[in-house]
């Protein structure tokens, strides 16, 4: 069974008008030329704030999903909780959403399966890892075991075969994370291609983007690459262009920059033992509102609980 793509999922007018949000993916990360920039959203907010900023795509991140639920990224949460965090972000939002799928829970079979859910719940792409379940999160610690290239390369043919064209399929990457050196990375994006990915993730936690920019030399361009700048955030994205790289990740930054004013306003009442000092340096009620529309129920109330 194939799922439906959102744009015929008959939940809402506006949704059979515009184009699927698999191809506005496509564009985004696929496109020839131009770098894209997908940000991190975690939850509906997260998703919204980012799009009112002006991103064009989402990355959904499994390291932010997992903190704002108060789970380590190792696989803590499940599969199911993913897609119900990934429905909030699709729900919120217009724009695509990637999805970080980490290995995608298990073998071929969990994969499709999550791959399937994703689809339903409006996701325009996912990305899949060549980790082994559990995983544990590429920034931490030195546990990061690489699936066999074969074994990994079916679970992306099944991705592809449940999903069809109905969901950008992203390969990630782990060789230089597991310290497996360029040549495996390369080996492994070949056989990644070849097996159907649409684009390849390439991941590293260096301070700087040599490693990543040698393997873009060495792979040629011959499927679009992303990557994701966390621990080598001083590059220029110039270096991005120049490198003819698709997509950068700003992978958990909305994330991170909650739990910093979360933990200074939390410290600030707790020490003051009140509101008053903080209140200009937090979101005014009004915006929130904004943000989530409150005015477009006023304005269905009107229509639909008061019609004159
Ligand atoms: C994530 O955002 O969950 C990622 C990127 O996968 S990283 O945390 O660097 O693994
Ligand atoms: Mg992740």
């Amino acid at each position: 069974m194939q799922c439906q793509p959102q744009a015929l999922r008959p939940t809402a007018a506006h949704q059979y008008t515009r184009p699927s949000t698999v191809e506005r993916l496509r564009a985004e990360v696929c496109s020839n030329g131009e770098l894209s920039f997908l940000m991190e959203a975690h939850d509906g907010l997260s998703a919204r704030i980012a799009e009112r900023s002006g991103f064009k795509g989402l990355w959904a991140s499994g390291l932010s999903i997992a903190s704002s639920l108060g789970f380590r990224d190792a696989n803590e949460a499940s599969w199911s909780q993913l897609v119900e965090s990934v429905e909030r972000i699709v729900d919120t939002t217009e724009v695509p959403v990637l999805v970080d799928g980490d290995g995608g829970f298990g073998n071929f079979n969990n994969a499709r399966l999550l791959a399937r859910k994703l689809c339903q719940a409006g996701a325009a792409g996912v990305a899949l890892e060549d980790s082994c379940f559990p995983k544990m999160n590429s920034l931490i610690g030195e546990r990061h075991p690489l699936a066999d290239i074969d074994e990994f390369s079916g679970r992306l043919r099944a991705v592809k075969d449940r999903v069809a064209e109905h969901l950008l399929l992203v390969a990630r990457i782990e060789a230089l994370i597991a310290g497996h050196g360029l040549n495996d990375a390369v080996l492994r994006a070949h056989a990644y291609a070849d097996a159907g990915a649409d684009a390849i993730l390439i991941h590293s936690r260096e301070r700087t983007a040599d490693e990543i920019l040698s393997f873009v030399t060495e792979w040629g361009n011959r499927l679009p690459v992303v990557i994701v700048p966390t621990t080598y955030y001083q590059t220029p994205v110039s270096a991005y262009r120049d490198a003819r790289i698709s997509t950068v990740v700003w992978a958990n930054h909305s994330m991170r920059a909650a739990a910093a004013a979360m933990r200074r306003v939390c410290d600030s009442i707790a020490a003051e033992e009140s509101v008053a000092s903080i209140e200009p340096h937090i979101a005014p009620l009004s915006e929130i509102f904004e943000l989530l529309r409150y005015d477009e129920l006023a304005l269905a109330e009107q229509q639909y609980l008061h019609p004159r």
